[in-house]
């Protein structure tokens, strides 16, 4: 489990009890309109999201807007922090610890995800900056075909972008994993190493 599950639980929890508190005071704190503070959009209605059951709630998609204001807020606490790096719809995340291929895309599947696998250059960008971040070369999530001897994504695609280090790939069918270096260039390699878990969802 990534150690930032329970961060975000922690965060969840604690902007429950800053709701909470936030929530109850604009009404009676007799500090109405003041620009961007207790009269956000976003504090409005959100005592359906401190415990009341749902069957009360009167304004659904004040709540959804809300929630989808508080995810937000999490996601760039989480990128301030240096957990996650967002480019398009993916989310890119490290836990920082290092291991053999097939424990990293375990790893990253028991979390909904799957190994970080760049598909352009800045994809590649965002996951080299892990590399760099925790200073430990990463696995990404291709394997070479047994058949062809093509390195292909986990899911049998063929690979439309490629970073190879100059020579590389040149395992000769020995090295069927793919390691990403600092500088974001890729070494096919043998999938039994250490190598930093970066996975995407
Ligand atoms: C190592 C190993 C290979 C890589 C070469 C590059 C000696 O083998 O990491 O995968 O291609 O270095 O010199
Ligand atoms: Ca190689």
């Amino acid at each position: 489990m990534f150690s930032y599950s329970s961060y975000v639980l922690t965060a969840v929890a604690s902007l429950l009890v800053t709701c909470h508190a936030l929530c109850i005071c604009p009404e009676t704190s007799g500090l109405p309109g003041i620009p961007g503070l207790l009269q956000r959009d976003d504090l409005k209605g959100q005592k359906h999201l401190s415990g009341l059951p749902v069957s009360q709630n009167k304004e659904p998609s004040n709540v959804l807007s809300n929630l989808k204001l508080q995810l937000s807020r999490l996601q760039r606490v989480l990128a301030l922090t240096g957990k996650i790096r967002e480019v398009g719809s993916k989310i890119f995340a490290s836990n920082g610890k290092a291991v053999d291929f097939a424990s990293a895309l375990q790893s990253c599947e028991k979390a909904g995800g799957t190994l970080a696998t760049p598909a352009n250059e800045e994809e590649n960008k965002a996951i080299a900056g892990f590399v760099r971040q925790y200073k430990q070369y990463a696995y990404l999530g291709f394997k070479q075909c047994e058949s062809s001897g093509q390195f292909k994504h986990l899911n049998g695609k063929p690979l439309n972008y490629t970073k190879w280090y100059r020579y590389e790939p040149n395992g000769k069918g020995k090295e069927k994993c793919v390691e990403m270096y600092t500088d974001g260039s890729w070494n096919d390699k043998r999938c039994n190493l250490s190598r930093l878990i970066i996975c995407e969802f």
